[in-house]
């Protein structure tokens, strides 16, 4: 898969010692979405075979989807990020293809030439469609999860802020039974657009999996518009014990943060290439670091991304500007960081 620039540059100003130090390195991959992960080369090959099943009937937001994938995306604002779900969603709309995504995701984090985690934690948000109802959406994924040893790979269910409220009562309640099942469900999750919904109604839901023993994270104050009063009832109601993104905490939300040492979910491509943060130097991973605070890094959605996790770890790396600089002890220690933040099985 092409990288972005963020990427390639930091790779092509690393040593190959370093680049195999990077790849050896354990690590977890704690903030992947499952449909913003498949390699670009197998969402292509989708894309044919929806063609000849579809021949007389193909819409053009699925073509037209592919292909801006295809050429790699400018991102002006979050919202053209997510313009680019209804052509994949397209794409993975029964439960064999959506089986097909999940084990090439899988297979691009654990096995493949780049090998890029030791374990991963691999979200989705349930959908259902003509041919398949939300437990056919989790069954498919998870199937393809367990193929994996429990120390590999493990699901997190996630919500869309755009759930209307029974929607998201059937997500966490699926979460509940399976996990029940002895299946390999260890958290929920609050994603999709960060402007969207009214959270209040989300909060029972979040506490009752909380309660149950499944891990909570919440995408929080990903943009500048996020309110204060949302964050805080964010880090409060929903007692989350890790943040994906974390990008516009103001200094009381930081404070609880250190205090009940929540750890945060990095993406640092994809928050350079939303334009949620300018650059590495301005990246609110500094912040963090300097604190010694628990954090992850992670790809967020590698296939509109153009990044892998062996790329977001030389970002850590490579010299500044083009990386942070760090040595190898310390890119260490965030890996083992990452493998200490995993939700209990
Ligand atoms: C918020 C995001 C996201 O669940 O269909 N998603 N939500 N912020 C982000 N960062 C930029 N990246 C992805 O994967 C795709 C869905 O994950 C959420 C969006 O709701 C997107 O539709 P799944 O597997």
């Amino acid at each position: 898969m092409p990288l972005s620039s963020y990427a390639l540059q930091a790779l092509a100003s690393l040593t190959d010692s370093e680049i195999q130090f990077l790849r050896e390195l354990p690590k977890a991959e704690l903030h992947a979405h499952l449909n913003g992960s498949i390699p670009l080369e197998v969402l292509q090959e989708m894309a044919r075979e929806y063609v000849s099943a579809n021949s007389s009937n193909v819409p053009r937001l699925v073509m037209s989807g592919v292909e801006t994938l295809t050429q790699g995306v400018e991102f002006n604002e979050l919202n053209d990020f997510f313009g680019l779900f209804p052509a994949i969603y397209a794409l993975t709309s029964s439960p064999a293809t959506v089986a097909r995504a999940t084990r090439a995701v899988l297979q691009s984090f654990l096995d493949g030439p780049l090998r890029q985690c030791t374990y991963i934690e691999l979200r989705s948000t349930p959908r259902a469609t003509d041919s398949m109802d939300r437990l056919g959406y989790l069954q498919a994924v998870l199937g393809e999860v367990e193929r994996y040893p429990p120390d590999k790979a493990a699901v997190i269910v996630s919500v869309d802020r755009r759930m209307e409220e029974p929607v998201v009562d059937e997500c966490v309640s699926l979460a509940l039974k399976l996990r029940q099942e002895g299946r390999r469900v260890v958290g929920v999750d609050l994603c999709g657009d960060p402007l969207a919904g009214d959270l209040q109604r989300f909060v029972k839901y979040f506490q009752k999996a909380k309660t149950a023993g499944l891990g909570v994270t919440v995408h929080i104050a990903e943009t500048a518009d996020n309110p204060p009063s949302e964050t805080d009832d964010l880090l409060h109601a929903f007692a989350p014990s890790r943040l994906g993104h974390a990008t516009f905490l103001d200094q009381e939300a930081m404070r609880i943060v250190f205090e009940k040492d929540i750890a945060v979910e990095i993406c640092l491509t994809s928050n350079l290439l939303c334009k949620t943060v300018k650059s590495l130097e301005d990246h609110h991973i500094r912040f963090y670091l300097e604190r010694n605070h628990a954090i992850a890094i992670c790809t967020d959605d590698q296939l509109p991304f153009r990044t892998n996790l062996v790329a977001e770890y030389a970002l850590l790396l490579a010299k500044r500007p083009l990386g942070l600089g760090l040595t190898r002890d310390e890119v260490k220690k965030i890996a083992e960081m990452s493998l200490s933040r995993k939700f209990p099985l």
